[in-house]
């Protein structure tokens, strides 16, 4: 008798009607003739779906230019269908399951005909944690088999396991024919299912990242009593070799891969990295918080990276080999057959293509697109962290969270407790990014900065997060911080990057009571004295205002607040609201 998984497999092939079925190994063998099957084979448009770049100077590296309608993901198009509306939420799109799966029935039908449709098995997490989950998902591109393989744990184990068990996440992925009007990431948690039509870009198509691991993740952990987070997982080693274990959620492309990569500039202090985007956090058995992260990849940000900004990152990028290294809608120089990017070099090449390919002469545009990616296995990063490979994952001291703010949000605060550390990560605001097909740079409310990630309702998630902090017998620490501060004038108050182990050291110090802070309305703020700023060239003046706190802004940010938390009616935690009151009256009393 077929198997549950070749059952399911045979069910999609009759509706979307393949020339054939590929069943993926996850073999280096096999990875590359994938490839050499999406440049002589496959095409988006008139393009090839991958360009060999020079493999002395790019080792195993290749170019994907994706549609130029589909670059980004788009959050309009990206539904959560519980049975009923209110387990959704106001934070996410929904539509009733019946209504949901003729529109998916009537896009999908037939649209893999004269396509190879690739089975991938995967594992999102440790094989041996028992918060790993085995995954299958199909595609009809080439560039998502392949990123699948980067990013997962992809191949024969995930089938070993699965066996003749329908116990898998399914994942049903085609790229349609690319109009976004036939576009929709549907999610169906009550099905364990994920049906992404007519996107081939990252988070929309690469099912394993933001559709399994946080939209689906997050629902099954509010059920079983734990969290999924759009969260780095990294390890801060001092200089007597003591590693504090934090964990940092930052809004889509503010900061999350460059902390998790971190190059100290502090003598004695160095970043150990174990993920770059999302965490799964856990109740251990010692009371303790605990932290894995289901992915095996990065899937980077281009823009910005360069060996000053990120040398880990420019070093694991020319690591490849039984995994290739992909690059995404970045420019093309194309005397070298390099792929470049702004702010890769201080000057643009001289013979260069767009990231549509075509010759770039406009210097007020951009030549790779502001979203373009790369994407790289993390077992070439060198500064991997070893208990990256310890199923139960790493004990964690410390909970960042933070956002993209030119004003109002100090450089680095810290919460009077848990509950209040939750009363602020739910009124977290950012700047709007790239990283998704709307307009950028609007302030919106971005709590624990997943909004766009939560598989539920957000209301029952604050209480969630409420209820693991009573759970937990020594909660860690929850820090907010903002990098990106701006002065009078625009610039940016904070060098950055590999300067913000400053900000981990003053963290890491906190979490172990060596040093004690001020205490404001928003909560504790480092001490001039206290926070290292020996070789930058920052003055008590300019400490001073990265560190103001505007009574106007924060009380207008409370009723940003407010508003907000309006929407969640009687789902919203009283203790948020008695959080709420509290702050308005230190800031006014
Ligand atoms: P996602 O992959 O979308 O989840 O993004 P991310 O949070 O991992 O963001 P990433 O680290 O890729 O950074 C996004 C952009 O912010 C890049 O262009 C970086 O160069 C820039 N950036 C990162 N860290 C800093 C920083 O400390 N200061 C400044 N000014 N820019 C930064
Ligand atoms: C993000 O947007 O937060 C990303 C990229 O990490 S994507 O995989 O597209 O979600
Ligand atoms: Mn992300």
């Amino acid at each position: 008798m077929a198997k549950a998984i070749e059952k399911w497999v045979e069910k999609i092939a009759a509706l979307t009607q393949p020339k054939e079925i590929f069943w993926c190994d996850g073999s280096e063998k096999e990875a590359y003739k994938i490839i050499e099957k999406g440049i002589k084979e496959e095409k988006i448009g008139n393009m090839p779906i991958f360009h060999k770049l020079n493999q002395k100077s790019w080792p195993f590296s290749y170019l994907h230019r994706s549609h130029p309608l589909d670059v980004a993901r788009t959050e309009n198009l990206t539904f959560v269908c519980h049975p009923d509306k209110e387990t959704s939420g106001p934070n996410n799109n929904w539509m009733p399951e019946k209504e949901a799966k003729e529109k998916l029935i009537s896009l999908t039908k037939g649209c893999m005909k004269g396509k190879t449709m690739y089975v991938l098995p995967f594992i999102m997490g440790h094989p041996q944690s028992p918060f790993s989950k085995c995954c299958v998902q199909v595609t009809d591109i080439s560039y998502v088999a392949i990123s699948m393989r980067i990013m997962t744990r992809l191949g024969a184990d995930a089938l070993k396991i699965i066996g003749n068990s329908d116990n898998f996440i399914k994942g049903l992925h085609s790229i349609g024919d690319l109009d976004p009007k036939k576009r929709f990431i549907m999610h169906f948690p009550h099905e364990n299912l994920v049906w992404s039509i007519g996107s081939g870009y990252g988070g929309n198509a690469l099912l394993g990242k933001k559709c399994i691991s946080l939209r689906l993740a997050s629902w099954i952990g509010f059920k079983e009593g734990w969290l999924a987070e759009h969260m780095i997982i990294i390890g801060v080693e001092d200089q007597n070799g003591n590693i504090t274990y934090l964990v940092a959620a930052l809004p889509s492309a503010c900061g999350k891969t460059n902390l998790a990569l971190l190059k100290s500039t502090l003598k004695g202090y160095k970043v150990w990295t174990l993920g770059d985007d999302i965490a799964w956090l856990y109740i251990g058995e010692d009371g303790r918080l605990w932290a894995i992260n289901p992915e095996m990849g990065f899937f980077g940000v281009a823009p910005g990276t360069n060996p000053k900004t990120n040398p880990i990152m420019m070093e694991t990028l020319k690591k490849g080999s039984f995994f290739p290294t992909l690059f995404t809608n970045t420019a093309l120089d194309i005397d070298k057959n390099e792929p470049w990017w702004e702010d890769l070099t201080t000057n643009y090449p001289k013979n260069l293509l767009d990231w549509q390919g075509n010759k770039f002469i406009d210097h007020n545009t951009k030549a790779a697109h502001p979203n373009s990616r790369f994407t790289v296995s993390i077992t070439q990063c060198p500064t991997l962290s070893k208990e990256f490979f310890n199923p139960k994952g790493v004990p964690i001291s410390a909970i960042i969270l933070g956002g993209r703010r030119a004003s109002l949000a100090p450089l680095v605060y810290e919460s009077l407790d848990w509950q209040h550390g939750v009363f602020l990560g739910a009124m977290m605001g950012s700047e709007t990014t790239s990283a998704a097909s709307h307009k950028v740079g609007v302030l919106r409310r971005d709590p624990m900065a997943m909004l766009p990630f939560c598989g539920y309702n957000m209301g029952d998630y604050f209480g969630h997060w409420l209820e693991i902090g009573k759970r937990l017998k020594n909660p860690p620490k929850i820090f907010f911080v903002n990098w990106f501060r701006k002065d009078k004038d625009g610039k940016y108050l904070w060098p950055g990057f590999g300067e913000n182990i400053r900000v981990l050291k003053w963290i890491t110090e906190r979490t172990q009571n060596k040093i004690d802070a001020e205490e404001t309305s928003i909560g504790y703020l480092p001490k001039f004295s206290d926070f290292e700023l020996s070789g930058l060239n920052i003055s008590k003046e300019k400490f001073k205002s990265l560190f103001s706190i505007d009574k106007k802004s924060w009380n207008n940010e409370l009723m940003e607040a407010e508003a907000f938390f309006e929407k969640f009616g009687s789902k919203m935690p009283l203790q948020l609201k008695e959080e709420f009151n509290i702050l308005e009256k230190k800031l006014n009393g």
